[in-house]
């Protein structure tokens, strides 16, 4: 559930142990991570992680394992969506075997229907909700039942809000002492809370670049769902979908089947990962 000072705390059916991981790790390399399903030794009220599952998935920032779902949340408006950064944060998610879905706060202050219309082409799962209203709210909640999710997103697009309604307020708490400790909205450390509906949430502090890497360009389709049914349908194999003729993906966008935004992040990701291995080839 979190881990404080060379402690993890983990969950069983009866209660939470307090648990130091068993020295074989170390020595393996193997550090336990938020999320990590495991089995422990236990006397008592502490214990020793003794076995680590193998890993549905696992993100770096923040160190979590097991996440079933990214709720990329978006604000309507303040900050301002950069559609970019959504883009590679949908196909980084996917690359990380993480279900992505968007959530669009804020449309108290502004209706989003453009954004709905470019990732429901994409056909992404998107919910459009006002936490300060609490607006949609429970039809998103109705979501996160039994999976692991995982808050994403700028500063200040809500998360906090959200989770504090999905939460009834009990992660309030910790996010007024950050507050108070650190002087702004990040997030102290990592920690999954579970939700009274059954389930799992976190919230991960928010940052604002990010670089798609460790795939090959040519796979870069693959992370689109808008472009998943194109193989074998282009005139040429391995088609790049770029500058090729009759191509699918091109008449996808023509007649307004994939969003001109995406198809802009396709290109330039894509010729950025065709650099990068140039780069590393000489
Ligand atoms: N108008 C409006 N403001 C919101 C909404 N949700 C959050 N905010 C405000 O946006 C700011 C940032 O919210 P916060 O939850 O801290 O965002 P976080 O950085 O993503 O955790 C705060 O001032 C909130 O009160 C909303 O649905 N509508
Ligand atoms: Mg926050
Ligand atoms: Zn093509």
């Amino acid at each position: 559930m979190k881990g404080i000072g060379g402690f993890y705390y983990v969950k069983a059916s009866d209660s939470i142990y307090e648990c130091k991981a068993r020295g074989i790790f170390r020595k393996e390399k193997i550090t336990p991570m938020i999320g990590d399903k495991v089995n422990i030794e236990t006397d008592g009220e502490k214990g020793s992680i003794i076995e680590i599952m193998p890993r549905k998935s696992s993100l770096i920032r923040p160190p979590v394992a097991n996440v079933d779902t990214m709720m990329l949340v978006v604000a309507a408006a303040s900050p301002e969506p950069n559609l970019f950064l959504i883009d590679k944060m949908l196909i980084n998610a996917e690359i990380n075997n993480i279900t992505p879905v968007i959530c669009i706060n804020k449309t108290d202050i502004k209706k989003r229907e453009d954004i709905e219309e470019i990732y429901s082409k994409a056909k992404y799962k998107i919910f459009s909700v006002s936490a300060e209203r609490q607006d949609g709210t429970d039809l998103l909640m109705g979501y996160l039942k039994d999976k692991t999710t995982a808050f994403a997103g700028l500063s200040g697009v809500g998360k906090s809000s959200l989770l504090s309604i999905i939460t009834n307020g009990e992660l309030e708490t910790g996010s007024i002492s950050e507050k108070i400790s650190r002087g702004k909205h990040t997030t102290r450390h990592v920690e999954l809370f579970e939700l009274e509906s059954g389930g799992f949430v976190l919230d991960t502090p928010g940052f604002s670049s990010l670089e798609i890497e460790n795939i090959k360009a040519d796979d870069l389709w693959q992370y689109f769902p808008e472009m998943a049914d194109s193989q074998n349908k282009c005139r040429f194999r391995g088609c790049s979908h770029i500058n090729e003729p009759d191509c699918y993906i091109k008449e996808k966008l023509e007649n307004g089947e994939m969003a001109q935004s995406r198809y802009d992040s396709y290109t330039q990701i894509y010729n950025k990962l065709k650099s990068v291995k140039e780069w590393k080839k000489k």
